[in-house]
């Protein structure tokens, strides 16, 4: 063994490699004074103190909690600029999508992406990453669509492959082309849904850049029908689907993701009844963004009836410069416990093994079981309840990614 955890006073972990949901959401192993031992980047023992066990290395976790490295599966971690501009305006009160009808919103970082090179978009997302880490997060899914042309989108898609490449924390790809229809496009959008699809799709497929085919599914952006459209192209081509769906206006954008066949709907703050029951049929995941709801003063997504109706529910930051400048996990954590009414375990599930499913690396990530990659957490909180109970600094003591310490404060 290379590194030994000893004295974790309570191990708790989500198991499994699919995502979990209705009772099983909170259904997790809690281990009492709990070992974890780690061989080449690998879990090989998660269980009680076990007094034979020895490694290269020891890390004493002084009683404290311990569980799997967080899974950030939403963000639009690459781009230019920030929208600090755009800040006194959202504080006079005008709505997110009326900013973005007036050319400002994803369409001022689609302007300051355009213009930045693939070197300050590399390393001011590096820096984003590195924060990330220590906040706990080990793997990210990174979505272009601040681009809205190929190029553009090609270059945030190459720096999510050199992040991928060289920083330790693990990228999931995703083209999100259709994000926004861009300025020149403003008069013929069927012009650009044409670009999209029979140019974009193609070629970025193509490069290998991107595994997942996203969109913006909403009021003022793409309707269900352009959504249902372009995503069934982006699946031709072998694409997996993510949406955007009913963030702001509740337009179908749950039953457009469910029918189209899409891993995940993300947003869903208006997703309607049928929308949900739709979701929980096609085994949808809903990625839910509660910094977001915060940061945009909206009302809080139905968590709880999502899970009675048998979605599995995931937890993401959203880190973008508009609508959820943070990328601290742990602020929606908090959040999905005082608004969604989600329980400490329903959440570590929501942001661990369904985070991990909601970017298709169930299998390798997302609990502390044996042979999955040992990315763990050792928090300054004596259980699982603590981290929610607190509120504001960050909990993370240790992070283990890969089988290495990265931070040990
Ligand atoms: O830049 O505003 N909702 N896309 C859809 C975003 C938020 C990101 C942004
Ligand atoms: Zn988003």
């Amino acid at each position: 063994m290379d590194l030994l955890l000893t004295n974790i006073g309570v191990l708790a972990t989500p198991e499994g490699t699919t995502p979990r949901t209705g009772d099983k959401q909170g259904d997790i192993r809690i281990v009492k004074d709990a070992m974890v031992g780690i061989k080449d980047g690998k879990l090989v023992y998660v269980g009680p103190r076990d007094n034979g066990l020895s490694a290269k290395e020891t890390l004493d976790c002084q009683g404290k909690l311990v569980t799997p490295g967080l899974v950030d599966s939403h963000t639009h971690l690459v781009f230019g600029g920030w929208r600090d501009q755009e800040f006194g305006m959202k504080l006079d009160g005008v709505p997110y999508l009326d900013i973005l009808r007036q050319g400002g919103g994803i369409l001022s970082t689609v302007k300051q992406t355009r213009e930045a090179t693939e070197e300050e978009l590399y390393e001011k997302a590096w820096k984003a990453l590195d924060e990330m880490l220590a906040h706990g997060t080990t793997t990210v899914e990174a979505k272009s669509g601040y681009g809205l042309d190929l190029e553009t989108e090609l270059k945030q898609l190459r720096v999510n492959k050199r992040l991928a490449d060289n920083h330790v924390v693990d990228i999931a790809s995703t083209f999100m082309g259709a994000h926004a229809i861009p300025k020149e496009y403003e008069n013929h959008r069927e012009e650009f849904i044409r670009l999209l699809v029979e140019e974009m799709l193609p070629a970025v497929w193509e490069t290998g850049l991107a595994e997942f085919c996203d969109i913006f599914c909403e009021d003022a952006v793409f309707t269900p029908e352009e959504s249902r459209y372009i995503l069934t192209e982006a699946r031709k081509l072998g694409y997996k689907l993510k949406a955007h769906a009913d963030e702001i206006e509740p337009i179908g954008g749950a039953e457009m993701a469910a029918e189209v066949g899409c891993l995940t709907a993300e947003h869903l703050i208006m997703a309607s009844d049928h929308g949900i029951q739709a979701m929980a049929k096609a085994g949808t995941i809903a990625v839910l963004l509660p910094a977001t709801t915060f940061y945009i003063d909206k009302p809080y997504a139905r968590a709880r009836e999502m899970i009675q109706a048998g979605v599995p529910v995931a937890v993401a930051s959203d880190f973008n410069p508009g609508s959820s400048p943070n990328l601290n996990m742990q602020v929606g954590m908090n959040i999905s416990c005082l608004k969604y009414k989600m329980t400490p375990a329903e959440v570590l599930t929501a942001s661990t093994l369904n985070a991990a499913a909601a970017v298709n690396r169930g299998d390798s990530v997302g609990t502390l079981e044996l042979g999955k990659k040992a990315d763990v957490l050792v928090w300054d909180a004596h259980d699982l309840a603590y981290l929610f109970y607190r509120f504001g600094s960050n909990l993370v003591e240790t992070v283990i990614k890969n089988g290495i310490i990265q931070h040990n404060k």
